[in-house]
């Protein structure tokens, strides 16, 4: 293989770091071309190295040596090595001592986005993971942990903004039109948390006031002219802070609280300690230029970002084996601020949707790995769906057997027990079982083996005896590197319906049980006998998504039916309407034939819904969303045709809009919003549940409906409605789309965010054609491979979300997207390799494609100087 020439990093290679660092005083002269950095340490051995003498080795990369001093004294060129990767000093003295580094590093050059780089003309940092060596030597991991001190200086006209992490601690003008400022960070930390912020940027500010009585000042920068998109942002910042005290008891520990804005970032967001950096996208928001899941997203970012200062920063990661630690824990986090902000069914919808999109195919392909995975090749490679979302369902489940009082205590202790500290995954899992006092031995399977467990369950009801038998089987099928795998704890979270939609008393092999059972399964098999149930019950089974598998069950039709309507358990109405759906269109699929019948029953069942005042808008907009053709393929798992999967959905959504389009002209004209907008969940479920209706109705293509889109693009009075109509027609080859998108860009071309949603929508046209309009576009003055934004609008939307326009029988979207990671590669390896993790499902095609796809791959593997980041994703994928 030819990744066997780059070196993989193993869990089990851990040791200790030779040398800690207690201070670091960081002088950095900025210049676009030559950035001077002096890194003065405090450094003293780890412990009492003994005869095992070891030279001090900094990680360093990318940047130019100037000189080197040791306790004062410079040292000649025979006194260390300097190569590629690092800078060795053989000797050095055995108690603590200092060193001054100079170095240079061209910030202007920087397209990696790694390290100090310039976005637009704003310097700006990424340290996560391994960034902070190209900024200055240092041992650049996570369980070296120091106390720093942060000197700028910069020009006053291009850098009127001086900021770094931790508290102001002076500033002044110099000559010359220069400036400096000093930042100081009371907390220790490890590198890859430091940020440094220069530019000319507008900045908006407030304050919070925490329950301890604290003052603190909060400020968002962005580039000017944005002030008047932050107040969003603000006012979930502020709402995070509250809910982290309420919730988890957590304070913010710093006077200061920024969060940047940029254009050009490699993910979403960075917690830097203090500083936060955001991708401009997940702050700036105004009601005519940001949608409803826009403001969504903002706000759990927000958040996110946020709660890292606990989980993440004052408790961080002892190496990069354990970032589902800070990860996963942070992403519970989140979701759970979300749900207490907003509707928690509807959440939870989403939470599982995002799993079942992102992590199930990455656990079901050549990609699998485990949630703490045992090596790895590129770090960056790691921040994937299985340690994020998957790594958030750990800690769900974890919630689920300790229940909600003892998680928080164990919350409690974690917290008392590792701050300050570079703690492990294994010292989570440790206060888990201390706190709740269980034994999560076999619990800790989840975290090491890959793989989404499948998990049977079959009921049956003995009229005779009054018993209803659930029978219950675990199975995971082999994933790289692991043949055989062990049973899971798993706790899935049940109740038995009764025919009045009533939750029945639970009886267990005589033992009342209550009506919301969460049952332990450890065994390949199990049987659960309940008794004394009066008829045939509707199991409703793995209630809430209690755990994080793939289930079955023997539930028929008409139970699906029922459930939908009367389950208690609100996500499992949603998840029964889904398994529905998957049926009746995987059957359609495979046969090339809908069945009429069964969809009018389904359509009638989905009708009933509009009946029921006690549901949310947003609920039922979720209902109405039929699987998409993504989670179709998945559960066809082999000889997928995306273009037949298209077919057959939208056959059902014309089968459903026949059937209801009274239901859904009704809706639009009583579902009504008064009033300016506001993005809050309510009026966003209101809007969201309209433009399912009016998207229904559009595929009946009748005037009437055309006329409703017109006039809902020309009257809208923000971008959520004016998206709508945009994405409705962008799935039709009607006229009327290209004159609202040619009169969308000429209106918007100005601001790079909605040029962005124009890329997206131009990408998601569900026809064979698109694959040339795609590459058209990539001439177009819109676009630009440099800007990551614009690449993954265009590219990334195109290739994750049109899977017929992708899967062009040719080839030629594979080709399409092939070419662009080559060329992307080369200005930014780990956004090409994270491009390459399209191909992760290419073996589920038809052979066709299939093979296709596999010569796509295999051109990236055998192009000249791939980086290693894209090369690992491709190899494996390939594997
Ligand atoms: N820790 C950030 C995500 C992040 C990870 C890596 C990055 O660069 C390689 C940048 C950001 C978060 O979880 O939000
Ligand atoms: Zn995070």
């Amino acid at each position: 293989m030819k990744t066997d020439t780059a070196q993989a990093v193993y869990l089990k290679d851990y040791c200790a770091p030779d040398y800690l660092i207690s201070t670091v005083h960081l002088d950095v002269k900025l210049a676009p071309a030559a950035t001077h950095v002096t890194s003065t340490l405090t450094i003293q051995p780890n412990g009492n190295i003994g005869k095992n003498y070891r030279p001090l080795i900094l990680d360093g990369e990318e940047i130019k040596l100037d000189s080197l001093c040791l306790n004062g004294e410079v040292l000649g060129s025979d006194d260390y090595i300097v190569d590629e990767n690092s800078l060795i000093i053989a000797t050095v003295p055995q108690e603590e001592f200092t060193v001054e580094i100079k170095t240079t590093c061209n910030p202007a050059a920087n397209t990696a986005l790694s390290g100090l780089y310039r976005s637009s003309k704003t310097y700006c940092t990424q340290c996560e993971a391994e960034g902070f060596r190209r900024i200055t030597y240092f041992p650049d991991r996570p369980d070296v942990l120091a106390v720093f001190t942060v000197r700028i200086e910069g020009s006053t006209v291009e850098t009127p903004v001086l900021l770094s992490n931790g508290n102001p601690v002076e500033s002044g003008k110099l000559n010359a039109n220069r400036h400096f400022a000093i930042w100081h960070d009371p907390h220790p930390k490890p590198s890859y948390l430091f940020a440094l912020v220069a530019g000319n940027l507008g900045v908006v500010s407030d304050h919070f006031t925490t329950q301890s009585g604290g003052d603190i000042e909060l400020k968002i920068f962005v580039e000017p002219g944005n002030e008047d998109r932050c107040d969003y942002a603000m006012g979930a910042l502020k709402r995070s802070m509250k809910w982290d005290e309420e919730r988890f008891a957590r304070e913010y520990d710093l006077d200061i609280f920024m969060i940047v804005a940029v254009s050009d970032f490699n993910m979403g967001a960075m917690e830097n300690k203090g500083l936060n950096i955001f991708n401009d996208k997940f702050i700036l928001a105004r009601p005519d230029t940001a949608t409803d899941a826009d403001y969504a997203n903002i706000e759990s970012i927000i958040a996110h970002e946020y709660f890292h200062n606990w989980t993440g920063n004052r408790i961080t990661c002892r190496d990069w084996f354990q970032l589902c630690l800070k990860e996963g824990l942070t992403v519970f986090r989140d979701q759970e601020f979300s749900a207490d902000m907003r509707s928690r069914t509807v959440e939870r919808i989403a939470d599982v949707k995002r799993l079942r999109a992102q992590q199930f195919p990455e656990d079901a392909g050549p990609l699998a790995h485990p949630v703490q995975p045992e090596s790895y090749i590129e770090i960056n490679n790691f921040y994937t769906a299985t340690v994020y979302e998957k790594g958030a369902e750990l800690v769900r489940m974890l919630l689920t057997l300790l229940g909600p009082d003892t998680f928080r205590k164990a919350m409690d202790l974690y917290f008392l027990r590792h701050d300050g500290e570079a703690a492990t995954v294994e010292d989570f899992i440790r206060v888990m079982e201390d706190a709740g006092g269980i034994d999560l031995t076999q619990f800790r399977i989840w975290y090491q083996q890959a793989g989404t467990p499948e998990l049977t369950v079959n009921g049956r009801y003995d009229r005779h005896r009054r018993t209803y038998t659930l029978a219950v089987s675990q199975h995971c099928a082999p994933s790289p590197g692991q043949l055989r795998k062990h049973p899971y704890h798993i706790p899935l979270r049940i109740g038995l319906v009764d025919k009045c939609g009533e939750d029945m008393k639970l009886e267990l092999d005589g033992k009342p049980a209550g009506d919301d059972l969460v049952l332990n399964i450890r065994e390949h098999e199990h049987r659960f006998c309940f008794t004394n149930v009066a008829h045939r019950p509707y199991a409703s089974i793995l209630r809430s998504f209690s755990a994080p598998v793939k289930l079955t069950t023997n539930a028929t039709r008409s139970d699906l039916l029922f459930l939908m309507q009367h389950d208690s358990d609100l996500f499992n109405r949603w998840e029964c309407a889904q398994t529905y759906a998957t049926r009746l269109l995987t059957d359609a699929t495979v046969s090339g034939e809908l069945n009429e019948v069964k969809s009018a029953v389904f359509g009638q069942a989905l009708g009933k819904l509009f009946d029921d005042e006690t549901l949310e808008p947003a609920f039922i907009a979720q209902m109405l969303t039929l699987p998409g053709e993504s989670d179709l393929a998945r559960e066809m798992i082999n000889n997928v045709d995306p273009s037949a999967i298209y077919r057959s959905r939208l056959g059902l959504r014309k089968n459903i809009a026949a059937n209801l389009k009274e239901n859904f002209r009704h809706i639009l004209k009583t579902v009504r919003l008064s009033g300016a907008y506001s993005p809050d969940a309510i009026d966003a479920g209101k809007r969201s549940l309209r433009n399912s209706a009016l998207g229904f109705l559009a595929v009946l293509e009748d005037t009437s409906t055309l006329d409703l889109l017109k006039q809902q693009y020309m009257n809208a009075d923000n971008m959520t409605d004016v998206m709508a109509v945009l994405s409705i027609l962008t799935q039709t080859d009607l006229p009327l789309r290209d004159e609202l998108l040619d009169d969308f860009y000429s209106r918007w071309k100005h601001d790079h965010l909605v040029v962005d949603k124009w890329l997206m929508l131009n990408a998601l046209a569900p026809f064979e054609a698109t694959v040339g309009h795609v590459a058209g576009l990539m001439n177009h003055p819109a676009f630009s491979l440099k800007n990551l934004n614009k690449v993954r609008a265009l590219i990334g939307t195109f290739a994750s979300a049109n899977p017929v326009a992708f899967n062009h029988p040719s080839g030629a979207g594979y080709d399409l997207v092939s070419d662009t990671i080559l060329k992307l590669d080369k200005i930014n390896p780990q956004v090409a390799a994270r491009l390459t993790g399209v191909f992760k499902s290419w073996r589920a095609l038809e052979s066709g494609r299939r093979d296709k796809s596999q010569l796509a791959l295999q051109r990236l593997v055998d192009s000249e100087n791939l980086s290693r980041d894209t090369l690992e994703i491709a190899v494996k994928s390939l594997d």
